[in-house]
């Protein structure tokens, strides 16, 4: 379906006008806002991030749930209540009807923003970082529904990987079940969010955007119908290394665990915990990561959009 087919969704002019034309739109999901960074950073990175996204060459399109309709596109005025406003849930794929029912804001998710993104036409997505299958979740059951969706539905999302707040083996295990081909761009590698790498190989990888274009263009020309993990390592001056992080997320873990938080309120907890105990230096390693992710998905689209 393309803008302006679905009546649920509300597109901003620019983003129509873009999807229209094939010009390449870059969706952007707002959980990482209103549940992932402390305010004021929140609203600055999502202002800056948007930002990057138009220097290099495409169309930026947040996507929320804003007094119960889908937004694609957003204002400045509608980042800032996402970042400081605390009745805005977070909210993934089951959430999605009764927000949208009930008339209340909500921030989309990996999941939630792949699927509002697939119904405005919008094939590549940034963000941070993955939700995936959560470390002890042979008893928990903890795997994020982003894996599922990305099983679903024909988005490619760049993000810097998966955080090893989770178990990343078993998350890749997941992906491959799903049919979700995973493309780690620049490195041998499949990175870890703070650090390059994380000990699994890359089971793709691809070193340039016309490749990954390529790539994304074949996938879902043979008719696939999944979406595309692109892992774009941190930058390698913005890194922290693996071991002074991994002590770091150990210590959140059990901090989770001690406070029997579960279920959608683990990953915000665990992500505001590390900041706090890294002083900040986390935070503004997360920030470097999607700056870069967004510059990569700017370029990915714009070769995207040239190819089809
Ligand atoms: N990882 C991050 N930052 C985030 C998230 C994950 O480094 O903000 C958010 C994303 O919106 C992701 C969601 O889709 O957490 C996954 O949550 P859960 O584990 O509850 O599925
Ligand atoms: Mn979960």
């Amino acid at each position: 379906m393309s803008a302006g087919e679905s009546d649920v969704l509300v597109v901003t002019e620019e983003v129509r006008t873009a999807l229209t034309e094939g010009a390449p739109v870059v969706a952007l999901e707002s959980t990482i806002i209103s549940h992932g960074m402390p305010y004021p950073r929140n609203v600055e990175m999502a202002r800056e991030v948007e930002q990057i996204v138009r220097e290099h060459g495409a169309v930026p399109a947040t996507v929320a749930v804003l007094g119960g309709r889908p937004r694609i596109g957003l204002s400045a005025d509608d980042l800032e209540l996402l970042g400081s406003d605390p009745s805005v849930s977070k909210v993934s794929v089951r959430d999605l009807g009764v927000v949208v029912g009930t008339g209340r804001h909500g921030a989309t998710t990996v999941a939630s923003t792949m699927r509002l993104a697939a119904l405005a036409g919008i094939r590549v997505f940034v963000t941070g970082g993955l939700g995936g299958v959560h470390r002890g979740a042979e008893l928990s059951f903890d795997v994020s529904a982003d894996l599922t969706e990305l099983g679903r539905t024909p988005v490619c999302v760049v993000s810097a990987g998966v955080k090893s707040i989770l178990d990343i083996g078993l998350t890749l295990e997941v992906l491959e079940t799903e049919g979700v081909p995973v493309v780690v761009h620049g490195s041998d590698e499949f990175p870890s969010f703070y650090s390059r790498g994380s000990g699994f190989r890359a089971h793709h990888r691809l070193d340039t955007l016309p490749e990954i274009a390529a790539a994304l263009r074949a996938h879902w020309g043979l008719g696939l119908t999944s979406g595309v993990v692109v892992a774009n390592p941190i930058p390698a001056e913005d890194e922290i290394p693996a071991d002074e992080i991994g002590a770091v997320i150990e210590q959140a873990l059990r901090d989770l665990d001690e406070r029997r938080i579960t279920g959608s309120a683990a990953t915000p907890y665990l992500l505001g915990r590390i900041v706090e105990l890294t002083d900040g230096a986390s935070l503004t390693a997360n920030i470097a990561l999607v700056r870069d992710n967004a510059r990569v998905g700017a370029g990915l689209a714009r070769e995207y959009a040239a190819l089809a």
